[in-house]
């Protein structure tokens, strides 16, 4: 059968919840395991396309895998086309609506089939998407949460010997005091020149994240992330109008409406992406083709595998985020050299399960 014309067989998903090395406390909440939905995508030729997604708390793994699952019979027999699926799954949820878990659930599928995509061409995803692999920035966002300035120095260290030239820590302490404390202790131990990114978690009012910038802008961070509640677009320009170091958002972000919304509202200095809540690859690249008139930097959120490739095809492409949440049930994890990312030079995404492993963590 010929591979040049995919025909959807079947939707499998499959919840594993993944211990972390590090959980991850941040002012918004915690992160404590990787609850992930594992998505295999088959193909009546042969490739069979996968993703994951991230649920954030193991409450929702169940009732995600369901919903990704209930949308097999729906696409089954049809064409594999990402953007087909998409016009699809919208239609089926438009009167639910498309934000929360129906978008992840079509975001999973979307990145699946891209991956499937890919194998069929026998394409790395990066150059399917008209792109060459290179090299991508990133910085170790899996730990230093909110742990304390005693504690915050020796992990900052830790993230920076593991490859990196960057690192991102968590605020949002009872007082702007132990803020600043917690990031003077990170900035003696990873020196003047590296990056320190640092992120809120939505924890402020607007007036006390404008009061707690005016304390922290003269400590060199990288950028601000999230200061406010994500969706409050005109509270992020009132801080941004304020504040002497950047501000980040977009994580939170559904699709790229949403982002669209933001970037109009001037809220925010650089962009970071989230693949999933932005609406997969599809999603993703119209997201990069708002960010790039604008001269916003693109960052990633999460998903690193994928991201990485993305990162690549992006116009104004700054740092990707590192975390190695779903390592342990990779055959291949992403790679770091030199402070960066390595795409891998496999067909599609280049995600394989390790079976044995996700036998282990299924729910
Ligand atoms: C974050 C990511 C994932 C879960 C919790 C918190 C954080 C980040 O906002 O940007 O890394
Ligand atoms: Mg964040």
């Amino acid at each position: 059968m010929s591979k040049d014309k995919l025909t959807i067989r079947s939707v499998q998903a499959r919840p594993v919840n993944v211990p972390m090395a590090r959980p991850l406390q941040t002012s918004g909440g915690a992160v404590a395991t990787a609850p992930l939905v594992l998505i295999d995508l088959t193909t009546e030729e042969g490739p069979v396309g996968r993703s994951y997604i991230f649920c954030y708390t193991p409450i929702a793994l169940a009732p995600i895998a369901r919903l990704v699952e209930n949308l097999s019979d729906v696409l089954k027999g049809d064409a594999l086309a990402p953007l087909a699926i998409e016009d699809k799954l919208q239609r089926t949820f438009r009167l639910l609506g498309y934000q929360g878990f129906a978008s992840m659930a079509l975001a999973g599928i979307d990145m699946a089939a891209w991956d499937a995509l890919g194998q069929a061409a026998g394409l790395p995803l990066v150059r399917l998407l008209g792109g060459a692999p290179r090299p991508i920035p990133a910085y170790n966002s899996k730990g230093l949460g909110i742990i304390g300035a005693d504690k915050a120095g020796a992990e900052a260290s830790e993230l920076l010997a593991e490859g990196f030239r960057a690192v991102k820590v968590r605020l949002g302490y009872p007082d702007v005091a132990t803020d600043v404390a917690v990031v003077r202790a990170v900035r003696r131990a990873v020196g003047e020149g590296t990056p320190v990114m640092s992120d809120y978690n939505q924890s402020l009012s607007v007036a006390e994240a404008q009061q707690r910038l005016r304390y922290l802008d003269g400590e060199g961070l990288y950028w601000v992330e999230e200061p406010t509640r994500f969706d409050d677009y005109a509270g992020h320009a009132a801080i941004r109008g304020k504040a002497g170091t950047p501000i980040q958002l977009g994580e939170n972000c559904w699709g790229p409406h949403d982002m669209a919304k933001a970037l109009e509202a001037g809220a925010c200095d650089y962009f970071m992406i989230d693949a999933m809540k932005i609406g997969g690859i599809t999603g993703w690249q119209r997201a990069a083709a708002l960010a790039e008139p604008r001269g916003i930097p693109v960052s990633c959120h999460l998903f690193p595998e994928v991201s990485a490739h993305l990162l690549a095809v992006t116009p104004t492409a700054h740092w990707l985020e590192y975390v190695d949440w779903a390592n342990p049930i990779l055959q291949q994890p992403l790679a770091i050299k030199d402070g960066s990312a390595v795409i891998p030079d496999r067909p599609g995404v280049g995600l394989a399960w390790d079976e044995a492993v996700v036998a282990k963590y299924l729910v």
